[in-house]
């Protein structure tokens, strides 16, 4: 239980920590010399760490507490499960119920004819299903030449050799040895950074014909999907242009090109609908989800397949599949979070409640001296952060190291949110209550205050 916090002071745990775990994403030798903050306990929005302090969680974890922490239900539900059954495999023609009730609850959620779910452990895993089950459907329909997967530059995907790959993070793809072959990226419509004189719709139709460009190039036999986030999340909340996901569409039409959208993020709520698609407008074959499924209360992901797609690959046996594909404890908690989820009516809060005014206090932040861009759609918001809002100019400094300032202040005044390069970004719990919101507010206006304060002290207000 979390009673070792309540014994060890926070340098002991830390020098532990320093000692044996390794972090993701993290430079170890650097954490080991500062210790790493250590989070004790959780309730709605709110975190706690091992010396006492509050914090509100403007991330939501990793974009995934959805309907906030400390909820017992979903402890009872997995205490319940573990009793009952705590693990079967759904390999060698078997299931149980747990695995068939989410399925089923998915494929009722899920947009048009996304009716087909298959289980993974997390968002990466799904997507590296995705890789595998899009290029063995081209095989099937004789077509086995079709094996690239168009992907973007700055999209998050997962972490896995393959999910790593379709990921277009360059930082990723310089250590061992990704990407791997047969994926292709084009650019992001991130028009705040790279739109230079054009609108952003323009901008947005001129990003989408890219994917034609990149079909045309390769050979339309040669295209297996296009795998996007509808709004893309590790990336810095990149919100496209409108004129951008109608095209993408066309295009995909147009060339008999699957359409993969990776959902963990924007899924179960984050964009104000069940899924991104639907915000956006689209009509994915697959879809990527974890995270929102299950509030991140237990690690599952999976993808929800067309019944085209599906009815192709069930006419043979796809060699492929996880240990804990369709875990029951994890899919037990999930159908509890998805129940919760609609019968509080949260998207119902979301639409009507926090979302509007989230937006309306988050682009209150444009006056502020340093904020050049405020975008949200749903849940989850960003701010650009210059030096010169007229010319959207970066700044001359390393990209990154004003937003790693900020992140420090906000860390300061108790608020978790995260800075990808130079923007800042936020996807709160969708419970958040307007009170919370306004706390959020203040402590980011705080930690701007203090961070432009330092970029004046510093130096550090020079465009590049
Ligand atoms: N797709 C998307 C869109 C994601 O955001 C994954 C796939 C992979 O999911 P798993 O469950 O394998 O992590 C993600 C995960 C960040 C950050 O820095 C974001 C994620 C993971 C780790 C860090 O914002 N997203």
């Amino acid at each position: 239980m979390s009673t070792i916090t309540n014994h060890m002071p926070t340098e002991e745990l830390q020098a532990l920590d320093a000692a044996h775990h390794m972090h993701p994403f993290t430079c170890n030798g650097e954490l080991a010399q500062k210790g790493a903050r250590v989070i004790t306990r959780a309730d709605g929005v709110t975190l706690t760490d091992s010396e006492g302090n509050q914090i509100l969680d403007a991330m939501a974890g990793l974009w995934c507490v959805n309907i906030g922490y400390g909820r017992d239900e979903l402890a009872d539900v997995a205490a319940r499960q573990m009793r009952e059954l705590p693990y079967y495999n759904t390999f060698f023609q078997t299931t149980h119920r747990p695995a068939i009730e989410l399925a089923q609850k998915i494929a009722e959620l899920a947009p048009g004819d996304l009716n087909n779910v298959f289980f993974a452990g997390s968002g990466s895993e799904a997507n590296d299903t995705n890789l595998r089950m899009v290029r063995h459907y081209w095989a099937l329909k004789g077509k086995p030449s079709k094996s690239i997967i168009i992907s973007r530059k700055n999209a998050y995907h997962g972490s896995t050799v393959a999910s790593g790959s379709l990921g277009g993070m360059s930082a990723m793809h310089e250590q061992g040895g990704m990407p791997i072959p047969d994926i292709h990226h084009i650019n992001q419509p991130n028009w705040w950074a790279e739109g230079g004189d054009t609108s952003p719709e323009a901008f947005g139709l001129a990003k989408a014909q890219e994917l034609e460009k990149a079909i045309l190039e390769l050979g339309e036999d040669r295209v297996a999907a296009f795998i996007a986030e509808p709004v893309q999340g590790a990336g810095g909340v990149i919100v496209p242009p409108d004129s951008y996901w109608p095209e993408i569409q066309r295009i995909c039409d147009k060339y008999e090109i699957l359409l993969i959208a990776d959902e963990v993020i924007c899924g179960f709520g984050r964009t104000g609908e069940w899924f991104g698609s639907q915000t956006v407008n689209i009509r994915p074959d697959i879809m990527t989800i974890a995270k929102g499924l299950s509030s991140g209360y237990s690690p599952i992901g999976g993808s929800i397949v067309s019944d085209e797609v599906a009815s192709v690959i069930a006419t043979g046996e796809f060699n492929h599949g996880y240990t804990y594909s369709g875990h029951p404890v994890a899919a037990a908690v999930a159908l509890e979070n998805l129940r919760i989820l609609e019968e509080e009516d949260v998207l119902g809060h979301v639409q009507n409640v926090a979302a509007p005014y989230l937006k309306e206090q988050w682009e209150s932040l444009l006056d502020h001296p340093l904020v050049g861009e405020a975008k949200i759609v749903g849940m989850m918001g960003s701010i650009a952060l210059t030096p010169n809002k007229e010319t959207r100019a970066a700044f001359a400094a390393d990209a990154g190291t004003v937003g790693y300032i900020c992140r420090e202040r906000c860390f300061a005044n108790n608020l978790v949110m995260r800075h990808v390069g130079d923007r800042m970004i936020i996807s709160p719990p969708l419970v958040i209550k307007l009170e919370e919101i306004d706390l959020l507010i203040a402590r980011a206006r705080t930690s701007l205050d203090e961070c432009y304060a330092r970029l004046k002290e510093d130096g550090l207000l020079q465009s590049a």
